[in-house]
């Protein structure tokens, strides 16, 4: 739908798989070592995406549906620290399997009306929003029987995707006029997004990118426009967390309802684009505190302006604060930098114990491997960026805290998972299973 709805996607998309298959084509260790990940059969399905939502009971609903799918809100991601009036959460599988089947991610916000300076327009929002409803009647239906039930029919599971699909669809009509969405615009060009259309279109589509500075350099070439910075830590020989950059938002004809039932007023809009994302390995509570020093010193060094100016220098100031990360996998693992799998890759070597106290020498023997595990998340800084280049600058802006996860997740009815727990279980049960296995003769 999103590809038809808009064709540069699609572009990008034969951009990115071109890209891909060079890379693994230049780089046969590369491509084993996802294959033996289970990694290379979720290349091609791997996408994120991203709505925004209007009111509490909006994000409620959204968060059913979307566990009718089997995804879960993982993470609270405070925007209001780069000035923009949202918070956000990230609806996604949470288990290895599901997750390698399919790691779909949806990038959810949610409009914060109680920062706006201007009360009666905020009043004024929130009583057009509540004249909406952004998930089908049956839909609604469908995921309550989900809900009792404990999942779908495959029939209903049918049906069910028909109607979800509605959810997220483009309406180029408005449901204001052209003085409302005016006045909601010069307020924040993200509530007018919200609050002036039917429901959450989708806003932009992201697929992996095993290059993410080559398919950059590339874009012009097929006649997309990227912005001026890739999002995230700078190129690197072992990736780490996320690495991402968009093409501008393009330039939409609206329509406007009359005063009064007359005839519509025409108009544009902008708010949906394309991105690509490259990742790297998830890390440790650790890691993110050296990844946000590095990213705050780049930051300090050198900024990006509105128009794009300074990019240059900034990705010199990136790479030059990140010389102080370690650039290498086993380094990461060794210092508690990242997280990993393990699994059993040969026989359980004379005199040494199968007890986590021996991994380094059962690694060293081969008798364990430790894979890095795929960060699945997302990192507010970047998406700051890739809002903000989206609302019609490069600018970078700094912060000024002033998050509220427990509104969030009342709104959510359910609390966010945490990421950093998700990956450290995963490590913990891979490493015991694996011992108990080279405990047992496998390998
Ligand atoms: C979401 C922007 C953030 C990301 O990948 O970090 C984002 C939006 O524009 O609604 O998608
Ligand atoms: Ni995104």
């Amino acid at each position: 739908m999103y590809r038809q709805e808009v064709p540069q996607y699609g572009t990008l998309i034969e951009l990115v798989r071109d890209v891909n298959e060079e890379v693994m084509a230049a780089d046969p260790a590369l491509k084993a070592r996802l294959e033996a990940a289970d990694e290379l059969s979720r290349l091609d399905v791997e996408r994120h995406g991203a709505i925004r939502l209007g009111t509490a009971e909006e994000l409620f609903n959204i968060r059913r549906m979307f566990a009718t799918m089997g995804m879960a809100p993982v993470g609270y991601y405070d925007l209001s620290v780069a000035g923009l009036p949202v918070h956000s959460t990230a609806f996604r599988p949470t288990t290895t399997e599901a997750l390698s089947r399919n790691p779909f991610r949806v990038f959810t916000s949610l409009i914060r009306l109680e920062l706006l300076e201007d009360r009666a327009l905020a009043a004024e929002a929130e009583e057009i929003l509540s004249r909406r409803a952004i998930v089908t009647p049956r839909c609604l239906e469908l995921i309550a029987e989900g809900e009792a039930q404990g999942g779908l029919t495959r029939a209903q599971a049918e049906e069910f995707v028909a109607e979800a699909l509605e959810t997220f669809r483009w309406h180029s009509d408005a449901t204001v006029t052209a003085g409302t969405y005016a006045r909601l615009a010069a307020e924040h060009r993200l509530i007018a997004d919200v609050v002036c259309f039917r429901g959450p279109h989708i806003n932009h589509l992201t697929p992996r990118t095993l290059d993410i500075d080559a398919v950059q350099a590339r874009m012009p070439e097929r006649g997309i426009a990227p912005k001026a910075v890739i999002e995230g830590p700078p190129r690197r020989a072992v990736d780490i967390l996320l690495r991402q950059t968009s093409f501008k938002a393009l330039e939409e004809p609206i329509l406007f309802p009359g005063e009064g039932g007359s005839n519509g007023e025409e108009g544009t809009h902008t708010a949906r684009f394309g991105e690509i994302e490259q990742r790297g390995v998830a890390l440790t509570p650790l890691g993110r505190d050296l990844y946000d020093r590095c990213l705050a010193e780049a930051r300090s060094r050198a900024a990006v302006g509105a128009t794009g100016e300074g990019a240059e220098d900034y990705m010199d100031a990136l790479a030059a604060a990140f010389i102080e990360f370690p650039d290498d996998a086993d380094r990461l693992r060794r210092e508690g930098l990242a997280f990993f799998r393990y699994r059993v890759a040969g026989p359980l070597p004379e005199g040494v114990e199968p007890v986590a106290e021996a991994v380094e020498d059962l690694l060293a023997a081969g008798a364990l491997v430790a894979d890095p595990q795929t960060y699945e998340d997302f990192l507010p800084v970047s998406a700051a960026g890739i809002f903000q280049s989206n609302l019609g600058t490069d600018a970078q802006s700094n912060f000024d805290e002033t998050a509220n996860q427990d509104v969030f997740e009342a709104a959510l009815g359910c609390a966010v998972t945490s990421e950093t727990a998700l990956y450290r279980d995963v490590e913990e049960t891979s490493l015991t299973e694996a011992l108990a296995a080279l405990a047992g003769g496998a390998g």
